[in-house]
């Protein structure tokens, strides 16, 4: 008889019973062979009590009940974990929640996600525990949370036969203001890399580069139905209302597919899916994109470069802010009007006060209320419009006030 495959990195999986659904039988796959190797033991904050619960759950996924489909009493003792860990997640600011509580989080998404598998089949419920363990939880079991999306996502029922498609409204904003050529943010194509570095990057000077990324795959491929259709059933962070500084402006989680058809495809509601998750969250996505070859100008290694994905429909408006690094900005679907202002005239453009929003402007770029704010008229700027397959480059510390002028897709490469 053959071997059975080694977990990664670990002792042999357990055998599932011939008899398992497929999807169960790949799920239950991801799991190391030996319990031990989950590993469940937890750091002090985490109570004896949420530990317990994970431990429990694991003996029942370990138990003789575990090789044929998830084994009842999974669900009760997941979501009691998760609970629990849920609590302490959001008691304190993110940056406060103990690393071990994300770990214990992430066990109880797994285990839940597992539990959630009815009759061993995949379900829309369980691909979203993994989604909220991928977001809020800490990686466990080498990635085991992402792999387990992957086959949930392959085992999901697809959406049926779809009705024949809608003509679809194209969605315009009002128009930008005009570009004055004195003023546009230069373009090149494919400048040497030295060129690049000497005039734009070292003085810190924006510039719209083309010729950079047209052969990524995502240039041709993506469109609103292929997002639809790679990511609908995925759980994302989506931020409501047209702009962080409004006040009703809030977050919440949703599917692609609810965010695509709540806010893509509705006239009246304005909705951000603005994610610096999403590349790793998804990665047939991922698998779409590059980096753009000048970020080797700068000290970071790839893994550490930050990417920001932007989907939203016309209207959707970044407000006048800066960002401590050099970001590529590569527009994918769209239009964008953007609007740059050195930070020598941080001054004119009135940033907030206090800690939390110091990197923002006060000032609605686009109706700015000169009574309040008198210097803002006096601030110097450049604008573009930024269209598919070209790349801004928004240099460290460089205001820019974005808006989308159509359904918009842009992912940002932060660097430094
Ligand atoms: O495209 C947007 O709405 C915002 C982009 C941005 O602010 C950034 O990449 O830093």
């Amino acid at each position: 008889m053959a071997a059975e495959p080694a977990a990664r990195g670990g002792s042999p999986r357990r055998p599932v019973s011939p008899e398992a659904p497929p999807c169960w039988a790949a799920a239950r796959a991801l799991l190391p062979g030996a319990r031990e190797e989950l590993r469940l033991e937890f750091g002090a904050p985490v109570g004896r009590s949420a530990a317990l619960l994970l431990r429990r759950a694991a003996d029942l996924l370990y138990g003789a009940g575990g090789a044929r489909g998830p084994p009842p009493g999974l669900l009760r003792l997941s979501e009691a974990a998760c609970d629990r860990a849920w609590e302490r997640l959001n008691a304190a600011a993110w940056r406060a929640v103990d690393r071990e509580w994300r770990r214990a989080f992430s066990f109880g998404c797994l285990f839940r996600a597992l539990g959630l598998c009815r009759a061993g089949a995949a379900s829309p419920e369980a691909l979203r525990a993994c989604d909220l363990g991928l977001l809020l939880g800490a990686p466990v079991l080498d990635g085991v949370l992402l792999r387990l999306a992957g086959v949930l996502q392959r085992h999901l029922p697809g959406p049926g036969a779809a009705p024949p498609p809608a003509p679809k409204k194209v969605r315009r904003g009002p128009p930008p203001p005009a570009v004055e050529p004195a003023a546009a943010v230069p373009r090149l194509r494919r400048p040497s890399l030295e060129r690049f570095r000497d005039r734009f990057l070292a003085p810190g000077k924006p510039l719209v580069l083309q010729g950079l990324v047209d052969h990524w795959p995502c240039m041709s491929k993506w469109s609103v139905d292929y997002i639809r259709q790679v990511a609908g059933s995925r759980t994302v962070p989506v931020e409501l209302g047209s702009r962080y500084t409004d006040q009703e402006w809030s977050q919440t989680l949703m599917t692609v597919e609810e965010f695509i058809s709540r806010y893509i495809e509705n006239e009246n509601q304005v909705g951000y899916l603005a994610q610096h998750q999403l590349f790793d969250q998804i990665p047939e996505l991922k698998q779409d994109i590059g980096v753009p070859d000048y970020c080797s100008l700068g000290k970071m290694d790839e893994d550490e470069i930050t990417v920001n994905a932007w989907f939203g429909p016309a209207g959707t408006i970044s407000p006048l802010h800066h960002d401590p690094q050099q970001n590529f900005l590569v527009q994918v679907m769209g239009q964008k009007y953007l609007r740059l202002y050195s930070p020598q005239h941080s001054e004119k453009l009135y940033p907030h006060e206090g800690h939390l929003l110091h990197n923002t402007s006060q000032v609605d770029v686009e109706e700015p209320d000169l009574a309040r704010f008198p210097a803002f008229e006096e601030a110097p700027f450049q604008d573009c419009i930024l269209s598919p397959s070209e790349v801004l480059f928004i240099p460290a510390k460089h205001w820019h006030y974005v808006r989308a002028l159509e359904t918009s897709f842009s992912i940002s490469f932060w660097w430094a």
